[in-house]
C-alpha cells in the first residue's frame, strides 16, 4: 500500500495505506508548527485536552477503518482492471482519502503540547507521519494530486515496447533478459522499457511540487524528510542509520561486484564488459540490475563445482502452476502453525496476469477490510523469481492478519522494512535445498561442496540488492529536496545508479530520458528504503529463529520449515503490529534492538572468503572511470 497510513489495502498498491505495506511509527516533531488550515477545522472542534486527544483519536479510528476499505476496494477495482472509469474512480477515492489524512494529521499536531496516555501519543504521531504524499489546503490540491499519482502508476502498468516487430509487455521483457546472453538483445530491452517513462517526467515534476507544499505544511521541510520520520528516532538519524548500514555491507558489495565484472569480461570481452570500472546493467539479467541471480550461470564456480540444480527448472519438471505455487507457500506459513488462508484469498486473489484486461501486473499483498479479506495481486510465472515472490507476498497477507486485532492505527508494520522482511525471512528458508527435498522439487540434498554455489546464487540476490536498496530513495530524497532538479532528473539518476551500484546503462541516453520512472515504486511512489532495510532484517530475523530451534550448523544450511515454536514466537512479535517501536518488536523476537547487518556477515561469510580469494589479482571498485 501506498499512502501509508491507511492500513487496509495492499501492500504495493495506491493510497491509503497502500504502497508496499504501511509503516510509520512514532517520534519526531515537525520542522515547524503546522499551519491552521480550514480542513482541519471541518472535524469536530476536540477541546485541547487529554480528554479531547482520546476522543478525536477514537473518531479518528473509526473514520480511518470506514474510509481505508472503501479506498482500498476502488484501488483494488483499478488495479485489476485499469480503465477510463476505474482510474476516474480511484483518483476521487484518493484525493478523498488524502483530505481526510491531512485533516487528521493537522488535528493530531494541535495536541502537540498536551500530556496524553502513551497510546494516544503515539496514535497521534502516526497521524501526524502517515501520508506518503500530502496535498496542501487548498481547494482542488489534493484531486490534482491524485490524478497524477493514478496517471502514472497506470502508465507504468500499462507500458509496453516494440521489441522485435512486437509489441511487448513488462513482465514478458523481464523473462527474455532473465536468460537472454546476447549483449545486442539485453541493450534492447533495457533502452526498450525506458521508452515508456518519458511522458511520465512532466507529471512527476508537478506531483513532487504539489506534495512538498503540502509536506511544508503539515511542518516537514520536504517530502522526503516526512518519509524518513517514520522510524521511530529523527528524520537526520534515520538517514545516517542508513549509511552506517551500507557501510556495513558496502565492502561486501563491493567483493561481488569485482567478481561478478571480471566473469562477465570472461564471457563477453573487452568490448562489451572492460575489466575495469563500472558494469553494464543490462547485462544482469533484471531490468533494474537489483537481483543478479538470473545470471548465475554466467558467475558460476569453474572449479570445486556448481550448483547442481536450477529453481526454475524443478518447478517446470514437477509441473508447478502458479496456484500450486502460492498454494506451495501458504503450506510453509502452515507448517509454522499458521492458520491456513481464508477461502476468500482463493477466489478474490489475481494469481495470473488477465488476458482480457489491464492491470497492474507488480506484485502486491492487499488487505481489503483490515480483518479477514486479504489476497494477492500477481501476474505469477513459474520460476524461481515468482517462487521467492509468493513467499515475499504471503508475508504481508500473514502480518496484515496477525495484527488485524489491534487498535485501527496500530494494524500496521512496525515500520515498513518489517513488512517487506516478513516474506523474505521466511524465504531463506523455503530457497534451501534441504526445504526443497522435504517438498519433493528436489530429489537430493547437496551436501557442502555445493555451499560455495549456494551462497553465491543468493548473494546475486540478496548482496546485489543492497545498493538498488538504497539508491532509489537517495534519489528521490534529493528529487524532494530539491537538490536534484526536473532538468536533472536523469543524470542524477544515471550518478546515483554509478555512486552506489557501480553501474552504467549499456550506452548513452537520450536527451528525455526518465529512467527512474522505469521502475515500479517511483510512478507508483512506494518509498523504497523499506527494501534496503528488510534485506538486513530478514537476516536477523534468521539467525534467530535458527537459534531458536537449536541450530548450530550454518545459517544458510538452516530452515525452520514445521517449526511451530519458531512460529509461534514470529506470530508474536507479527501480533504487535505497530503498537510499540519497532526495536521491541525486534527485541520481542530477536533479543536484539537494533538494525545489525552482522547477521548478513555471519550469514555469507564463508563466501565473502571465497570471493576474496577469486578477486586475488584484481583491481576492485569502479572509481577509476
Ligand atoms: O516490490 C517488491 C514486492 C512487492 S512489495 C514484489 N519488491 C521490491 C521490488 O520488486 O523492487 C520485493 C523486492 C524489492
Ligand atoms: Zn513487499
Amino acid at each position: 500500500m501506498k499512502r501509508q497510513l491507511m492500513a487496509a489495502a495492499a501492500v504495493c498498491a495506491l493510497a491509503f495505506g497502500a504502497g508496499c505495506a504501511t509503516t510509520e511509527t512514532a517520534a519526531e516533531a515537525p520542522v515547524e508548527a503546522p499551519v491552521e488550515t480550514a480542513a482541519a477545522s471541518a472535524l469536530p472542534d476536540y477541546p485541547i485536552t487529554a480528554d479531547g486527544a482520546t476522543r478525536f483519536i477514537a473518531d479518528a479510528e473509526a473514520k480511518y477503518a470506514e474510509v481505508s476499505e472503501y479506498v482500498a476496494r476502488i484501488q483494488w477495482a483499478r488495479a485489476t482492471n485499469i480503465t477510463f472509469d476505474t482510474m476516474w474512480l480511484e483518483a476521487k477515492a484518493n484525493a478523498e482519502a488524502t483530505e481526510l489524512q491531512v485533516q487528521f494529521a493537522n488535528q493530531a499536531a494541535r495536541f502537540n503540547d498536551v500530556e496524553v496516555d502513551p497510546v494516544v501519543r503515539r496514535k497521534l504521531n502516526l497521524l501526524r507521519l502517515g501520508l506518503v504524499l500530502p496535498a496542501p489546503n487548498r481547494p482542488g490540491a489534493a484531486e490534482e494530486l491524485a490524478q497524477l499519482t493514478t496517471r502514472l502508476d497506470s502508465t507504468y502498468s500499462t507500458g509496453k515496447f516494440d521489441f522485435k516487430g512486437r509489441q511487448i509487455t513488462l513482465d514478458e521483457a523481464s523473462l527474455i533478459l532473465a536468460d537472454s546472453r546476447d549483449p545486442a538483445e539485453t541493450k534492447a530491452l533495457y533502452e526498450g522499457w525506458r521508452t515508456v517513462s518519458p511522458v511520465m517526467k512532466a507529471d512527476y515534476a508537478r506531483m513532487v511540487e504539489i506534495a512538498n507544499e503540502g509536506a511544508r505544511e503539515l511542518g516537514f521541510a520536504d517530502t522526503g524528510a516526512l518519509w524518513r520520520s517514520g522510524y521511530d528516532m529523527p528524520a537526520d538519524d534515520f538517514a545516517a542509520e542508513t549509511d552506517r548500514l551500507w557501510d556495513q555491507v558496502k565492502p561486501f558489495y563491493e567483493n561481488l561486484h569485482c567478481y561478478v565484472r571480471a566473469r562477465l569480461n570472461a564471457k563477453y570481452g573487452d568490448a562489451v564488459q572492460p575489466d575495469h570500472g563500472p558494469i553494464r546493467a543490462d547485462l544482469l539479467g533484471n531490468m533494474w540490475s537489483q537481483q543478479w541471480g538470473n545470471i548465475y550461470d554466467v558467475v558460476a564456480p569453474t572449479t570445486g563445482g556448481a550448483s547442481s540444480y536450477d529453481l526454475t527448472e524443478l518447478l517446470k519438471a514437477a509441473d508447478y502452476d502458479p496456484v500450486k505455487m502460492v498454494k506451495t507457500g501458504e503450506g510453509f506459513y502452515t507448517s509454522l502453525g499458521l492458520e491456513a488462508l481464508p477461502q476468500t484469498f482463493w477466489e478474490r486473489s489475481m494469481i495470473t496476469r488477465p488476458r482480457d484486461r489491464e492491470v497492474v501486473c507488480h506484485a502486491s499483498a492487499w488487505d481489503l477490510d483490515n480483518a479477514d479479506d486479504i489476497r494477492i495481486k500477481m501476474c505469477t510465472n513459474v520460476n524461481g523469481d515468482d517462487f521467492y515472490t509468493v513467499h515475499h507476498e504471503l508475508g504481508h497477507n500473514y502480518y496484515q492478519r496477525a495484527y488485524k486485532n489491534q487498535p485501527m492505527l496500530f494494524r500496521n508494520g512496525a515500520n515498513d522494512g518489517f513488512h517487506e522482511a516478513i516474506g523474505d525471512f521466511v524465504g531463506l528458508s523455503a530457497l534451501t535445498p534441504t526445504y526443497l527435498n522435504q517438498i519433493g522439487l528436489l530429489q537430493t540434498t547437496p551436501g557442502a561442496e555445493e555451499d560455495i554455489p549456494f551462497l553465491l546464487k543468493m548473494a546475486l540476490d540478496k548482496i546485489a540488492f543492497l545498493p538498488f536498496g538504497l539508491m532509489v530513495d537517495r534519489w528521490r530524497w534529493d528529487v524532494f529536496s530539491g537538490a536534484t532538479t526536473p532538468d536533472q532528473y536523469n543524470a542524477a539518476w544515471s550518478a546515483d545508479m554509478l555512486k552506489y551500484q557501480g553501474l552504467v546503462p549499456p550506452g548513452p541516453r537520450p536527451a528525455d530520458a526518465f529512467d527512474p520512472g522505469a521502475k515500479y515504486h517511483v510512478p507508483g511512489n512506494t518509498p523504497y528504503t523499506r527494501y534496503f532495510l528488510a534485506h538486513i532484517y530478514q537476516f536477523q530475523f534468521h539467525r534467530a529463529a535458527c537459534k531458536q530451534a537449536g541450530w548450530t550448523g550454518p545459517l544458510h544450511r538452516c530452515s525452520i520449515y514445521g517449526n511451530t515454536e519458531v512460529g509461534q514466537r514470529f506470530n508474536a512479535m507479527l501480533e504487535m503490529g505497530q503498537s510499540r517501536p519497532w526495536p521491541e518488536a525486534m527485541q520481542a523476537f530477536t533479543g536484539e534492538t537494533t538494525n545489525d547487518a552482522s547477521a548478513v556477515a555471519d550469514y555469507f561469510a564463508p563466501l565473502n572468503a571465497w570471493l576474496t580469494q577469486q578477486n586475488r589479482g584484481h583491481q576492485c571498485g569502479w572509481s577509476d572511470t
